[in-house]
């Protein structure tokens, strides 16, 4: 009886391993929001940020073939709940990139802070866990280089200045 409880024990613990493992990913911190924010710094896990409401958006990119579904968090919505005041996004990744995004940009286009493409979760060796994405099919003045630069992807850390 001894034994057999032991093992059912041992089976249970098992089992639930890759579950507490995906949700402590959830829950490890991805993004650092500093600078003109309130409460800053801020650290977020993946599972507040997919708790925010979603946007959706389809588009080229400059990377990939052909077109994708994104769905993310709204930049300017997101700023906007943190109470940001300034005029320019610094955005760095996991690879020391780092660029600044003017906040204007974020106020005339649906820039959104993507986790998925194509409702598959983005991996960190594919521009994941967070790829800032802006809408460039839908806007003309979007599909230049001069853009293609602030979609940094392995997105890690927000600066508001
Ligand atoms: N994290 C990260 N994001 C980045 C970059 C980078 O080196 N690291 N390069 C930027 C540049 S210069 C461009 S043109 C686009 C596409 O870069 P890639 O062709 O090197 O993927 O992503 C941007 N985002
Ligand atoms: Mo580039």
């Amino acid at each position: 009886m001894r034994t057999f409880i032991v093992t059912c024990l041992h089976i249970l613990a098992l089992s639930a391993l890759p579950l507490a493992g995906a949700a402590e990913t959830e829950r490890k911190p991805v993004l650092q929001v500093k600078g003109a924010v309130a409460d800053a710094p801020i650290s977020f896990s993946m599972a507040q940020i997919q708790d925010m409401p979603a946007t959706t958006l389809t588009t080229s990119t400059v990377v990939t073939d052909g077109v994708h579904q994104f769905t993310g968090v709204l930049l300017r919505d997101f700023l906007a709940e943190l109470e940001a005041v300034g005029d320019t996004l610094t955005a760095t990744a996991l690879n020391d990139y780092i660029v600044d995004i003017p906040l204007s940009d974020l106020e005339r286009f649906d820039v959104i802070m993507a986790y998925s493409m194509d409702e598959k979760a983005l991996e960190r060796a594919d521009k994941g866990p967070l790829w800032i994405v802006y809408p460039r099919d839908a806007h003309k003045e979007l599909q230049d280089i001069r853009y293609d630069y602030l979609w940094v992807w392995q997105l890690s850390e927000l600066e508001v200045k």
